[in-house]
């Protein structure tokens, strides 16, 4: 429109990442988003991006292509981009800036992605985001190629240079690890782990009445459970010179700075970050290992290899994959993924109020309530008999201590068997595989019947009824029974 500023393409490039103000061009327009960049939620790559366009990245991150985020960033144009720098079909002109024009020119991150078992259901592909269909969850430990993936991003390159990990202090002070340090010095662990995503199960709630939930909707494959082998986080503390139980030479830390609350994981980049407890972290008994092998192999590229955090009965949110730091602090991460996406509001609270939102009011997921899942309903003998099966799994350490199933949509129950397996780990860190079988018989519904699974932890907690009541708009902590229908004839 005529008053707007009109804004010379030579220009752009001086207000790049190190600029004080940071600007971006979205095809001709011009947007000043010094300000915003606190609020992106992909945290800080968004400066890869300033003093140029934002344009193939978005054709790389196609997440953001919708009017939710073009509005977002509508209240930040400052300008367009003068017609004299435009070609002749009215596009930004980019040969008019000589030789700084080659700059502008962005790699897929992604194409040293590794390659992926075509089995996994694929949410999104960039980044990978993949989960394992429900009725290949059958076995205690999931096989590597059809373990789940979330990735926020690319999965960096970082075979190049032998890893290490460097452990900062409260006061500062660094100590540094290379993973040939960690195994020499320290004993090793091995645990049992399932990893679940904190929006498990969210295409679930996304089908209650209050409508759809923001995220990926995933159904009941985010979550796995392997052995986890490495070190305790607690003794590489220790050794880096925190007192992690009072035995250590004065002044004990511990003691003269109560402050001291909290671990931050940080991937290399900054391209992610999250923290736990400090309390968790120097728990003998919360096994919260740095890890190298998953399942007896090195921790593969997806996964978080050569070095991740394992953070037992967490949302495996806060398991940092490609650990490149980890920082004791009187904070929490004050990263994106700590502040904002791991956190539940009441019901009432909808997405278009999303602005309203208090988000330190909230607090950010760690320990996870109770879940159940039915895989598979199998039938045998001519159909005289019916099997379903499933896992189940609480978080905070809790074992499951009864499975309900019923036949009859929820209205009579009768309990699964749990198996027996090798779990290892100080707590119960591992799901619980169930199953149990149906005489023909007992199914009262003619044409079908609807299956309905519910777990109970060792706290006696157990899975609301429906997804009404703990509804909210991230689709987090989805945990209610678990129900699949099946027709009564094959
Ligand atoms: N760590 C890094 N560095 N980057 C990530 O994107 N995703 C987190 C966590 N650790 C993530 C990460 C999330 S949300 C989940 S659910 C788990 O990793 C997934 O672990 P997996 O891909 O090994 O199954
Ligand atoms: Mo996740």
């Amino acid at each position: 429109t005529e008053d707007t500023r009109k804004i010379r393409l030579s220009e752009v490039p001086k207000h790049n990442r190190d600029a004080d103000r940071k600007w971006i061009i979205r095809e001709n327009a011009v947007y000043d988003i010094t300000d915003f960049i606190e609020q992106h939620p992909g945290g800080e790559v968004i400066l890869r991006a300033c003093g140029g366009s934002v344009d193939p990245y978005w054709k790389i991150f196609s997440i953001h292509n919708k009017q939710q985020v073009y509005d977002i960033l509508n209240e930040y144009q400052i300008g367009e981009i003068d017609e004299r720098d435009l070609d002749d079909a009215g596009h930004v002109d980019w040969t008019v800036l000589g030789d700084e024009a080659k700059n502008h020119i962005v790699d897929d991150p992604f194409m040293h992605d590794p390659e992926r078992d075509s089995n996994l259901v694929f949410r999104t592909e960039k980044p990978c985001n993949a989960e394992t269909p429900g009725s290949m969850l059958t076995d205690f430990l999931t096989p590597l190629k059809l373990f789940f993936v979330r990735n926020h991003l690319w999965v960096p390159q970082m075979h190049e240079s032998p890893h290490s990990v460097t452990i900062e202090l409260s006061d500062g002070e660094e100590k540094t690890y290379s993973l040939a340090d960690l195994k020499a010095k320290f004993r090793e662990h091995t645990i049992t782990v399932t990893l679940q995503c904190s929006g498990n199960r969210r295409a679930h709630m996304s089908k209650a009445a209050l409508g759809p939930t923001s995220g990926l909707q995933w159904d009941i494959g985010a979550i796995g459970t392997a052995e986890f082998s490495g070190v305790r986080l607690r003794d590489v503390l220790k050794d880096a010179g925190y007192c992690v139980d009072g035995d250590c030479p004065a002044p004990c830390q511990a003691e003269t700075e109560e402050c001291d609350k909290h671990v931050q994981f940080i991937s290399p980049g900054d391209t992610y970050a999250v923290s736990i407890p400090l309390q968790t972290a120097v728990n003998p008994q919360a096994d919260v290992l740095l890890a190298w092998d998953m399942n007896g192999e090195p921790i593969n590229r997806d996964h978080g290899g050569p070095l991740r955090a394992i953070v037992p009965g967490t949302t495996a949110a806060r398991s940092v994959k490609w650990l490149g730091k980890v920082s004791i602090s009187s904070d929490e991460s004050p990263s994106q993924w700590q502040q904002r996406d791991y956190k539940c509001f009441g019901p009432n609270m909808k997405q278009t109020q999303v602005r309203d939102v208090d988000w330190e009011c909230a607090q950010a997921m760690q320990e996870t309530p109770v879940q159940s899942a039915i895989t598979n309903v199998v039938k045998a003998n001519g159909d005289k008999k019916t099997t379903v099966q499933g896992f189940a799994y609480s978080g905070g350490g809790r074992g499951i201590v009864r499975v309900d199933v019923s036949a009859d949509g929820g209205k009579t129950w009768k309990q699964a068997n749990l198996h027996k397996d090798q779990a290892k780990g100080s707590r119960r860190w591992a799901w619980t595989m169930w199953s149990i079988e149906w005489p023909k018989d007992d199914l009262v519904h003619a044409q079908q019947a609807e299956f309905v699974v519910k777990a109970v932890d060792d706290s006696y907690n157990t899975q609301p009824e429906t997804f009404e009541g703990t509804w909210n708009f991230r689709g987090l902590c989805a945990n209610a029974w678990n129900r699949m229908t099946v027709p009564a004839e094959a």
